[in-house]
């Protein structure tokens, strides 16, 4: 992009000139990325360092639930690393510099003449940070109506520190937007993990129970920090073995170390379990509506409450993609997840149904964009109060972008959960530095119009555009057992951001990246400014050089590799472009894929002229000729927007190559290293995309690649 070129020219003069007046930081030391965004190291500030010891002096702490041991372990471990002493624990309150930690009747007890600030509005998990300023006490308080309210606030308060905002003169009240914050894990027994790119599964099952990997409480810690409260530990392609009493003990372990976090498990169930687990009452049959069936699931659940007290929920892939389903015994998603729901009720849990790519049991739809809305939209209000139905962010499966799923604007009687992928399945693997809020956000603000204007799926997946009680959002986790957790170092912001938004998705993707910028490399304005920008830009360059102008599906079976020609075929899901045209016809006058969205949604989409470009070739089919605002025909906006996406890559590394100075050479390295990557596979998919366009138009090739962008077209088709 033209003013990311203007930013990185600018950006080298400013790093000329710093570097000459002698202003530069000192780089970070040397790091293999374990400790995240939880680095708690010595604040390099002289006058913020002084006035920070002097506001933290000592510990007090009320209670000693596991929950208040973590969360004072957690106080004192931040709190003696950014300060660069021990911070003691106290049993009382000194007049100055104590740090007051515990749930309100906890600390009153300890310290009746306290006046605690009101915190009846900040429910279960809510905190609030107060410093005092009385007479007999100056010191700070951190308070919440529960322990776990007060680990968040413990959090919060060690964030503020470690992104130098003051914490004196606090007054700050903090409640999560959405109740269940949850990572799904796609992980399987054998320690693989189905679209994980992080090395194995964290959990260790040959050695659960009884061995417990430290790993779990740091991985707890770090959920726990951005508030992260769920965390289903198994893929949606479930083994039937996992509510096996051998594998149930494992995981019961695994709740017991995250407990303390105030993390709650879940776990997915294969639904022909019944009939496909090899146990003394193995059935015939996993029909929903056989009592023998439901029978079998009351048992399996009162086996996982036994060991679990806590236990969340299931989570349920049915009759997708080969996997077994209520559809499977000529019965209705209704009859699959009620009878679950049914089995859990008693012990307050919950089912999650998915719902990617199922069809309606009697609708053969061709558009599979349109078969999830058909198999559950006309069901809305007939799921028991404790289902949730979750959909992926958009209709087709997880695409660099997609226009929302339309269900969320279409069953208003039933909590739905927003399912999205920290891992980057169809985003470049770890090798493409992609940093994924602003995709998030997209969906997050999209407006439904289900209840008018301003109806975005945010208050739909909170709850609060219908009033519901239970509201959700799950995140694909990108975790695993390499070192630095998540691949690569830039893909630790994901897993960040995934959980600052599930809190507060009114978050900005900038605020979120400043956050982890700061906590995670350095303070200097003038890096933050630079890889704030480096990660603002790469989402919207992915869409670029990955699926330009709205285009479906384009990648390999493995997501990743660039295989337009193998998605295009005739009759297939995803035919995308012929000799003549391009796109895939969603109109009235086509799949009607427009009309699952509100009316206005509907016309808007509907007509080329309004249709958002960002959109244009998911929703219509149209002449490779076809003039679009943007002063391009689609053969040259599609050429464009590739060759724009790889420069901004470009733009990107040289940028990033100008950080040197604020990072350690260790960090530096391996991403400059794992950048260069990124851009010879992003012009990969270009070249392999716009060679296989032209091969099917026979266009010429526009001049603007090599007037504009100095390449040379990628084949050896001369321009015509
Ligand atoms: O796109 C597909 C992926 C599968 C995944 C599935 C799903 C877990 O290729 O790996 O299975 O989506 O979301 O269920």
């Amino acid at each position: 992009m033209s003013c990311m070129f203007k930013f990185t020219r600018i950006t080298i003069t400013l790093i000329a000139i710093a570097g000459f007046l002698g202003i530069l930081t000192s780089p970070a030391q040397a790091e293999d990325g374990y400790d995240l965004w939880l680095r708690y190291r010595l604040i390099d500030n002289a006058e913020r360092l002084k006035n920070h010891q002097q506001t933290a002096v000592s510990i007090v702490a009320a209670g000693d639930s596991p929950t208040m041991t973590v969360a004072v372990e957690e106080l004192h471990r931040g709190l003696s690393g950014l300060l660069g002493q021990d911070i003691p624990r106290k049993d009382a309150p000194a007049k100055t510099g104590s740090i007051l930690v515990g749930a309100a009747p906890a600390l009153q007890k300890l310290a009746p003449n306290l006046k605690l600030p009101d915190i009846t509005a900040l429910g279960p998990e809510g905190y609030s940070l107060q410093s005092i300023n009385s007479d007999s006490f100056k010191g700070t308080v951190i308070t919440a109506n529960t322990d776990a309210g007060v680990l968040y606030g413990v959090f919060g308060f060690l964030r503020r520190i470690q992104t130098h905002q003051p914490i004196d003169n606090l007054d700050i009240k903090q409640t999560p937007r959405i109740q269940r914050r949850m990572l799904n894990h796609w992980d399987n027994l054998s320690r693989s993990v189905e679209k994980g790119y992080a090395g194995k599964s964290i959990w260790i099952w040959d050695e659960l129970p009884g061995k417990r990997d430290p790993r779990y409480r740091d991985y707890a810690r770090a959920n726990a920090s951005v508030g992260i409260n769920a965390v289903v530990i198994h893929n949606v392609n479930a083994d039937p073995k996992i509510v096996s009493d051998e594998y149930i003990a494992k995981w019961a372990a695994l709740a017991e170390e995250l407990r303390p976090y105030n993390i709650k498990v879940y776990t997915t169930v294969n639904f022909g379990s019944p009939m496909l687990f090899d146990g003394p009452n193995k059935l015939d049959t996993a029909d929903p509506r056989d009592p023998r069936v439901s029978d079998w699931w009351k048992e399996r659940f009162n086996a996982i409450y036994a060991q679990v007290p806590d236990f969340g929920g299931v989570l349920v892939k049915a009759d997708t993609e080969g996997r077994p389903g209520p559809q499977q015994f000529n019965r209705e998603f209704t009859d699959g997840a009620n009878m679950l729901a049914e089995a859990i009720a008693p012990h307050g849990g919950i089912v999650i149904w998915r719902a990617f790519r199922n069809k309606a049991l009697t609708n053969n739809e061709p558009d599979v964009v349109k078969r999830p809305y058909l198999a559950y939209a006309p069901f809305d209000g007939q799921f028991a109060d404790n289902v949730v139905i979750q959909p992926k962010y958009g209709p087709s499966d997880f695409q660099p972008r997609e226009p929302a799923h339309p269900l969320f604007g279409a069953m208003p009687n039933t909590p739905l959960f927003l399912e999205v992928e920290i891992t980057q399945e169809y985003l470049g693997r770890d090798l493409h530095h992609v940093y994924i809020a602003p995709l998030w956000k997209e969906i997050l603000t999209f407006d439904t119009f289900a209840r008018g204007r301003g109806s975005s799926v945010a208050k739909v997946i909170d709850g609060s555009l219908y009033g519901r009680n239970i509201s959700g959002i799950a995140g694909v986790a990108n975790v695993g057992s390499d070192r630095n957790w998540c691949g690569y170092d830039f893909g630790q912001a994901n897993w960040y951001a995934f959980g600052r938004l599930a809190w507060d998705h009114q978050l900005s993707s900038e605020q979120i990246a400043d956050e982890w910028l700061k906590m995670t490399f350095s303070h200097d304005p003038h890096f933050i400014a630079v890889a704030r920008a480096i990660m603002m830009e790469s989402w919207p360059a992915a869409v670029s050089y990955l699926r330009p102008l709205g285009f479906t599906i384009l990648s390999a079976y493995n997501h990743y590799e660039p295989a337009p020609k193998y998605r295009n075929f005739k009759g297939g899901d995803y035919n995308i472009a012929d000799k003549d045209t391009v796109g895939v016809d969603r109109t009235l006058k086509g799949s009607g894929a427009v009309t699952q969205y509100n009316q206005h949604l509907t016309d808007l989409l509907d007509n080329v002229d309004t249709c958002p470009l960002k959109y244009f070739l998911w929703f219509h089919r149209v002449s490779w000729n076809f003039p679009l605002p943007t002063g391009r025909t689609v053969w040259e906006e599609i050429v464009w927007q590739f060759y724009d996406g790889v420069r901004t890559v470009e733009d990107m590394n040289n940028m990033w190559a100008t950080l040197k100075p604020y990072v350690d050479a260790e960090r530096f390295d391996r991403i400059s290293n794992k950048r260069a990557g990124h851009l010879e596979h992003a012009r990969k998919w270009r070249d392999t995309c716009v060679s296989y366009f032209q091969s099917l138009n026979e266009l010429p090739w526009p001049d603007f690649i090599e007037s504009e962008f100095h390449q040379k077209p990628p084949t050896s088709k001369s321009k015509k």
